[in-house]
């Protein structure tokens, strides 16, 4: 058995039943079999062997009190992967599929993409399995302040800064701060992804799914081509996939889906981005409504998705942006693209397509920009967001949204440029796992065996 593989053999018996976190290491470590056989430096230091194992991991229980007086408990982890590069720098995700698998492969894959950004940034992700799905707002406080009653004394703006991810926005960032300003007394800028009233960047909101799109256009061009006139299939419906689809008319393409846990939308004549903020931003409704104004419009129920995926990904269009949850793309879904005539793929969301769909794409040799690069401009932005906080500055809207689009374009050339440099020119997988790991393993390295 090779290096790669006896690490991974090691990792799976070390931690059991962690499917998700293995699927993510290994796709990062089977990139990383040239630079290993080039340089010795690396396994002398056993930089993989430390890379997987998070510097620590925090789990909490978090006791919260209902609407009905009943006690609910849920499971509260943050799992602090590398800081190599900087403060532990990551999301919070709160969904009932949440378990140490998912916040670990979110971990895992921050390291890499906080080090694409070329930011001081390391590596961390946390989260709970509450489900947000009908839960009253006094309820989402209520949780809120008893995860942030435990989590407060693990973070700080120069050691761990939360931001948020699924189900995470700028509510619930809301309700964090004020329990982290009540129990330390301090106002600072512990969290990203705050209000523009009390110490939000402008562009914050916006800027994954922006960064996504910006992504996928720098993509474009290497191959003389533009987003301008694309057909793109969007997935998803919240604030990654709302802002992506915003860039997109912004750039002159038409979004014509997007969907829910619940339901796909696909919408001919391009979908009505007012309408599905005013669902998805005020009243927290599901897509199936969407319908009610626009009947011309196709409405899809998960029960009915084909059996090998998810029908967002059949019908035909120029360009894909996934952007909802992980392995959301299969490789049913991967041949329908490629039939359809599909000749992008930016990931908005971390890890949605399988391993067999990237491989399907690398095949093609479309243009294909995983999401450890292509969604890397929401954390670019929060470290932005905590580079304003610290120096007490606020800047315009226009200056963040320039230094989002420089970060990204930074982000292709490296990936870009480090996959000729490996002989795959045109494998941004390639590329921006080496490149993000050279820049944590050097920095490791440097700093000696912690
Ligand atoms: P939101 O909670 O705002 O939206 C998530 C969307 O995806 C919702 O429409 C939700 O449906 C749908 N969804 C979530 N889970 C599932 C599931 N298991 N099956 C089907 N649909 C699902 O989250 P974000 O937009 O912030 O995050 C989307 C993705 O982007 C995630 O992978 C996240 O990790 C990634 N990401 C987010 C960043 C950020 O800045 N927010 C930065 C980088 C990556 P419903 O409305 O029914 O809940
Ligand atoms: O996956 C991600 O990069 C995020 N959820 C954003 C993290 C952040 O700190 O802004």
């Amino acid at each position: 058995m090779n290096y790669i593989h006896s690490t991974i053999a090691q990792l799976k018996s070390s931690s059991p039943a962690q499917c998700e976190f293995y699927q993510a290491v290994e796709e990062v470590l089977e990139s990383l079999e040239p630079i290993l056989e080039n340089s010795e430096k690396y396994k002398k230091n056993a930089i993989i062997q430390r890379l997987v194992e998070p510097e620590r991991q925090i789990m909490f229980r978090v006791p919260w009190v209902d609407d009905e007086g009943n006690i609910q408990v849920n499971k509260g982890y943050r799992i602090e992967f590398n800081s190599a590069l900087g403060p532990y720098k990551g999301g919070l995700r709160f969904h009932p599929s949440v378990n140490a698998s998912i916040i670990k492969f979110l971990g895992f894959e921050q390291i890499f993409k906080n080090a694409l950004t070329g930011l001081p940034i390391g590596g961390g992700k946390g989260g709970a399995n509450f489900d947000p799905k009908g839960r009253s707002d006094a309820e989402i406080m209520r949780f809120c302040q008893s995860f942030m009653s435990e989590l407060y004394r693990h973070i700080g703006p120069t050691t761990d800064v939360p931001a948020g991810d699924i189900g995470v926005g700028a509510r619930e960032i809301g309700y964090m701060f004020g329990q982290y300003k009540r129990l330390t007394g301090r106002y600072e800028g512990v969290l990203t992804g705050k209000s523009l009233l009390w110490g939000g960047s402008l562009v914050r909101k916006e800027a994954t799914g922006y960064g996504a799109v910006y992504f996928a256009d720098y993509m474009l061009q290497a191959r003389g081509g533009s987003l301008q006139g694309k057909r793109c299939l969007v997935s998803g419906a919240g604030n990654v996939a709302i802002y992506a689809m915003e860039k997109l008319y912004q750039m002159g393409a038409t979004p014509v889906s997007c969907s829910d846990s619940r339901g796909t939308v696909y919408h001919e004549s391009g979908i009505d981005l007012d309408l599905i903020k005013c669902l998805k931003e005020q009243s927290r409704d599901c897509l199936s409504t969407y319908k009610q104004t626009h009947p011309d419009a196709i409405y899809i129920a998960v029960n009915d998705y084909p059996k090998d995926g998810h029908a967002v990904w059949r019908f035909n269009a120029d360009a894909a942006f996934p952007c909802a949850t992980q392995n959301e793309l299969t490789q049913g879904d991967a041949n329908a693209l490629l039939t359809g005539g599909c000749l992008l793929v930016s990931e908005g969301a971390n890890m949605p397509s399988t391993k067999e769909a990237i491989e399907s794409f690398i095949a093609a040799k479309i243009a294909y920009g995983p999401g450890k690069a292509a969604n890397a401009g929401g954390v670019a932005t929060s470290q932005l967001e905590m580079a304003q906080n610290a120096s007490m500055q606020s800047w315009t809207f226009e200056e963040v949204d320039e230094k989002l689009k420089q970060i990204m374009k930074n982000i292709f050339v490296t990936a870009n440029d480090t996959a000729t440099e490996f002989g795959e020119p045109g494998n941004l997988l390639l590329g921006a796992n080496i490149a993000g790991f050279r820049r944590v393993a050097d920095a490791m390295i440097e700093q000696g065996v912690v």
